[in-house]
């Protein structure tokens, strides 16, 4: 038996429900890429709203590729298990803001339909870093991406999710309507702007006067989001069914925190978002230190710790070596970050500590490890040129980009050969392949234009510093490197 609206009465009385007449909620909400992020995130902040009384909100939900979710939500009526772990703690929430799971190529009209609909004010978007189709480094339109092509050549049917925004855009501009608040919730830096700046490019090719439209009257708000959500397990969807009577394949597991900071330029109505949201004048801050802190340690964690052959992060903070090179790498981060006055970097630290530190996440390092090219940019190599620019030291975040560059070997430290889950890895492996050493190998990837910007690829002390630790990975692995990190003064 699945969760579904049927059944939402047999649960057990701890579980929270929706606290709402779904049958009377209207979809305010188009959401591109639906992935646990989604639903752990903005999906259960929608349903807040929905919760608060205001019925405006639900949410349509597209999958711009895999029809995985529809398969797991469609039977449950759109219902799923928000799980909150806390160590021993667990709390069971229904979510009932997804209204629909569309798959955006076998439904790609409806899809249109909903979001150039008069009643979608907002769509928002979590379609991972190399969804964007832009360059790691700098921004720009990977052209050369076969589904961007085909949406340069033609918006009949749209490939990628910066085909679908246009197109929909301009089917509002020919119904007379205004346009809909466009959201980035990824890591991306300056998401809002980098996401304006693909969509009007891909709108210029197409029609100028459209490009001028969206310019002159669409909203795309910076955000910054935060909450670790990792991919739920065979096991978590049994447990969870010991617990519910019934089962859901559509549960997300998180921890208590939830964050939201979303830059406050809406083109059209929002909601009155409750907690966990917070609408500001200036993301950036927030969206730096988050990048550089939060991310940049996890990335950190999951090459040298995954090649370690630990596989979950609090496993990896288990080992006072790993704890300390975290310390480390935050204590170089931090001098480069402007926060806003109500970030006290101090307790940020220690509460990410601690979210880390939860066992009951069981947050895979490979998972974090997935996709480096296009995370390493704005979470560790942006924090190093500040540095190497200000004359300061790089010891932990040169440790954590050599890391990343050993792991493209594909084994760890136990000998155990892994898949690099990465849209560049052919293009890196093949820059690799004849260096004959570190030194080399490290060369060949500082020339790498996409992820190294320009102002990196020629800077003796990165290339020293990248140099050293590769090599020191390479004979004495990633614990030996984590242990020796706080020894290295440059
Ligand atoms: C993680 C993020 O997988 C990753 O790359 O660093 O998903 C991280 O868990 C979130 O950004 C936390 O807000």
């Amino acid at each position: 038996m699945r969760l579904s609206e049927a059944e939402l009465t047999q649960l057990p009385g701890d579980v929270t429900r929706p606290g709402y007449d779904r049958a009377q909620v209207t979809v305010g909400v188009v959401h591109l890429g639906i992935g646990a992020f989604h639903r752990a995130h903005q999906a259960a902040m929608f349903d807040d709203v929905l919760a608060a009384g205001d019925l405006r909100w639900g949410i349509v939900a597209a999958s711009l590729r895999s029809p995985t979710v529809r398969e797991q939500m469609a039977p449950q009526d759109g219902l799923y298990t928000m799980l909150v772990r806390d160590g021993a703690q667990q709390s069971a929430r229904i979510i009932g803001a997804v209204q629909k799971v569309l798959i955006a190529p076998e439904t790609t009209g409806e899809l249109l339909a909903v979001m150039a609909s008069p009643d979608t004010h907002i769509v928002t978007l979590t379609i991972t870093e190399k969804g964007y189709k832009l360059d790691p480094a700098t921004g720009a339109l990977i052209e050369g991406d076969p589904q961007l092509a085909a949406d340069l050549a033609s918006l009949d049917k749209p490939q990628t999710a910066l085909g679908y925004i246009v197109k929909a855009l301009s089917m509002r501009r020919v119904a007379g309507l205004e346009p809909f608040t466009a959201i980035s919730c990824d890591n991306l830096p300056h998401n809002g702007s980098r996401l304006y700046a693909g969509v009007l490019e891909l709108a210029t090719r197409h029609d100028p006067s459209l490009a001028a439209w969206i310019a002159a009257k669409g909203a795309f708000p910076e955000t910054m989001v935060d909450r670790i959500v990792p991919a739920t397990t065979p096991q978590d969807i049994a447990d969870l069914a010991q617990r519910l009577g019934v089962e859901d394949r559509a549960m997300v597991k998180t921890e208590p925190f939830t964050q939201w900071v979303i830059e406050d330029r809406f083109c059209g109505p929002r909601p009155a978002f409750g907690a966990g949201v917070q609408l500001t004048g200036a993301v950036a801050p927030w969206e730096e230190a988050k990048l550089r802190l939060l991310n940049g340690a996890h990335s950190g964690i999951a090459y040298l710790g995954g090649l370690a052959g630990l596989a979950h992060v609090h496993e990896v903070l288990e080992k006072a070596e790993a704890r300390g090179f975290v310390e480390q790498l935050w204590d170089e981060a931090q001098a480069t970050l402007s926060p806003p006055p109500e970030l006290d970097i101090a307790a940020y630290r220690k509460a990410l500590m601690g979210r880390f530190d939860n066992p009951a996440l069981m947050h895979r390092t490979h998972q974090i490890a997935m996709d480096g090219s296009q995370k390493l940019p704005q979470r560790l190599l942006a924090t190093i040129a500040a540095r190497l620019q200000a004359g300061q030291g790089i010891a932990a975040l040169s440790l954590a980009v050599a890391g990343w560059i050993r792991w493209q070997a594909g084994v760890d430290d136990l000998g155990q050969g892994f898949t690099v889950d990465d849209p560049l890895a052919g293009a890196i492996g093949a820059a690799l392949a004849d260096a004959p050493d570190a030194a080399a190998r490290i060369e060949a990837v500082l020339g790498i234009e996409a992820v190294v910007p320009a102002a990196l690829r020629g800077d003796a002390v990165l290339r020293k510093a990248l140099t050293h630790w590769l090599t020191v990975l390479e004979t004495k692995g990633a614990l030996a490197a984590l242990a020796l990190c706080k020894d290295v003064a440059w």
